[in-house]
């Protein structure tokens, strides 16, 4: 008797064995085709997402266009003898630091318009000529420009003949009895004209003096959110040297400990949105001082110091954007500078000028203002 109970418990549980085996083969082959047709499921929703990507775009295939050029080095810097980029990683543009061809492809992919602002008023008349034939030659050559020429005299603005793809406005503007107002009013009328106008027809802007000369290539590798120029008086000097704002009191203060460069007033830019940002503050900073009776003492050049400290700009122009020879060799002679040859291209050249001629203007000096 106990042998047939073993015999027949041994044959259930081989019995049950079997079932659930069985069983788990059927959930599995259930499973999987559970899993396979949710997997059908998606590759048909993505392939009907992409149909109607491509059909919403009107096009089968993306054609792009091939983009040959050396390849970057990493180990090898394009430069040994110069800062290239800023501690805050803003690069700072000297001459085999870029591929103007890339930098061309991207600008045109843009589409970009740059606008160029220049203040021509009283005496600084005689420089435009030189300013916009230079321009002509040299500045953004291959992409869209509109120049804006801010004038007392529209009628003396010389006819100059302009490149496809280039316009001119010329904008009447207030002129003043001492030069120091004409230079820091500009700060308020671009600001004003980045409002009104410049907004809608320029992505860039570029504001420069206008008693300059632009003697070489000064193309889109300029172009970023908001860029400064290092003047070139002050390549080698520690910050504390610096002419900067010394007198608290004044809106452009900086402390001798603060400070990264001196940043030239002749030449600065970036997107509209950011140099009206710029432009109305130190316009703002500008006439705070002036009801405290003080003048900053480069007038417009300190605050724009001030905001580019508080800003720092996204693109740094080495002074071969705002160059001046004889200063170079000057601080070459005085071991400021390792070479003068760590300016390999005078773009921009600052024209030399009889300032006792140009200011013999009828202007006075405000009480309380300092008088350089
Ligand atoms: C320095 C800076 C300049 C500015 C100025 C502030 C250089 C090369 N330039 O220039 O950028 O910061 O100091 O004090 O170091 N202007 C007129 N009519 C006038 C006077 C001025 O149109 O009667 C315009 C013109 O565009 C001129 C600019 O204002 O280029 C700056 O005046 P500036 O060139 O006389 O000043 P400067 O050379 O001392």
């Amino acid at each position: 008797m106990a042998a047939v109970l073993w015999t027949l418990s041994g044959q259930c549980y081989s019995f049950c064995r079997v079932t659930i085996l069985l069983l788990a083969l059927i959930l599995a082959c259930y499973d999987y085709s559970c899993m396979s047709l949710t997997r059908q499921e998606i590759k048909r929703v993505l392939a009907e997402v992409n149909m109607a990507i491509r059909e919403h775009y009107g096009q089968q295939n993306v054609e792009l266009s091939r983009v040959v050029h050396p390849q970057p080095d990493l180990l090898i810097p394009p430069r040994r003898d110069v800062l290239v980029v800023t501690p805050w990683l803003a690069p700072i543009v000297w001459e085999g630091t870029f591929n103007i061809d890339i930098l061309n492809q991207q600008f045109r992919q843009q589409n970009a318009t740059i606008g160029l602002t220049v203040f021509a008023v009283k005496k600084y008349i005689i420089f435009l000529k030189l300013f916009l034939e230079t321009a002509e030659t040299y500045f953004m050559v291959g992409h869209r420009v509109n120049y804006y020429i801010f004038t007392d005299q529209p009628k003396h603005v010389p006819q100059i003949l302009l490149q496809k793809g280039r316009q001119m406005a010329i904008l009447r503007v207030q002129s003043y009895a001492r030069w120091q107002d004409i230079s820091m009013h500009r700060m308020e009328v671009i600001s004003i004209f980045s409002q009104r106008r410049f907004l809608r027809e320029v992505d860039y802007l570029v504001c420069a003096d206008v008693d300059m000369k632009f003697n070489d290539h000064v193309g889109v590798e300029i172009l970023s959110s908001l860029f400064g120029t290092i003047h070139p008086a002050y390549l080698g000097f520690p910050r504390g040297s610096f002419p900067y704002e010394r007198r608290p009191q004044s809106q452009a203060y900086i402390p001798k400990d603060e400070g990264d460069f001196y940043y030239i007033g002749a030449l600065f830019g970036g997107s509209v949105p950011e140099v009206y940002r710029l432009t109305k503050a130190c316009h703002k900073a500008m006439m705070i001082d002036k009801a405290g009776l003080i003048e900053a003492k480069w007038h417009e050049e300190s605050h724009l110091n001030k905001y580019l400290l508080h800003h720092k700009p996204t693109k740094v122009l080495s002074s071969e954007y705002m160059c001046d020879q004889f200063l170079l060799y000057v601080m070459w002679a005085k071991q400021l500078v390792g070479s003068p040859f760590i300016i390999k291209k005078m773009r921009v050249m600052v024209l030399p000028k009889n300032n006792s001629e140009l200011r013999a203007d009828e202007g006075h000096f405000q009480k309380g203002f300092s008088e350089e």
